[in-house]
């Protein structure tokens, strides 16, 4: 599977879920895929949407899910924040990731995630082995950083129907 496929699936079974994707082609393809204000689109920091989905999860408990799409990379960046997760084992949260034995957004330099058992180290994680090579022509994100954040933090304010009362 190639991993625009990959994050074309997993935004099918997306509603009201606030997506955090890590920096690189995946947020690209995400944008690509289903821009929408509930995604944020890491720039730059890779290894760090897991630990922004973190706590995103744990503000808002149980009354909206979080979805991170992680590369494999990044989650090897992050590896803390996978302890923490199971740690925490917060209901509300999802840990895809997207390996492709490679930082593909960069060149396509190999990762050592064939040695890692991303599934015990995390919780809820789930890897889906993608194919590597990046899809020919993907646009940029034409939005600043700044506006990404407003946009999100807005989006995340909201109360769709679907959440919860607080109680
Ligand atoms: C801390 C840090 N190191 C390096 C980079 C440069 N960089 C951006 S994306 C990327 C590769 C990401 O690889 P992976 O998470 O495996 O996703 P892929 O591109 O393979 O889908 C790298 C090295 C960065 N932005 N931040």
């Amino acid at each position: 599977m190639r991993r625009i496929e990959a994050i074309r699936q997993i935004m099918e079974g997306v509603s009201d879920e606030l997506v955090i994707a890590t920096t690189g082609m995946i947020s690209r393809e995400l944008f690509l895929v289903r821009d929408r204000p509930e995604n944020f689109y890491m720039c730059g920091s890779m290894g760090c949407a897991l630990s922004l989905g973190l706590g995103l999860a744990l503000a808002l408990c149980s009354r909206r899910r979080v979805v991170v799409l992680d590369g494999d990379g990044a989650a090897l960046t992050g590896l803390g924040s996978l302890v923490v997760a199971r740690h925490l084992k917060l209901p509300n949260l999802t840990h895809y990731i997207l390996d492709n034995e490679s930082y593909d957004s960069t060149g396509g330099q190999p990762t050592c995630s064939a040695d890692v058992d991303f599934e015990t180290l995390g919780f809820r994680v789930r890897v889906l082995r993608v194919v590597p090579g990046n899809e020919p022509g993907i646009p940029r994100i034409p939005y600043d950083a700044p506006f990404i954040l407003r946009r999100f933090v807005a989006a995340a304010q909201r109360k769709p129907e679907t959440l919860k009362p607080e109680t």
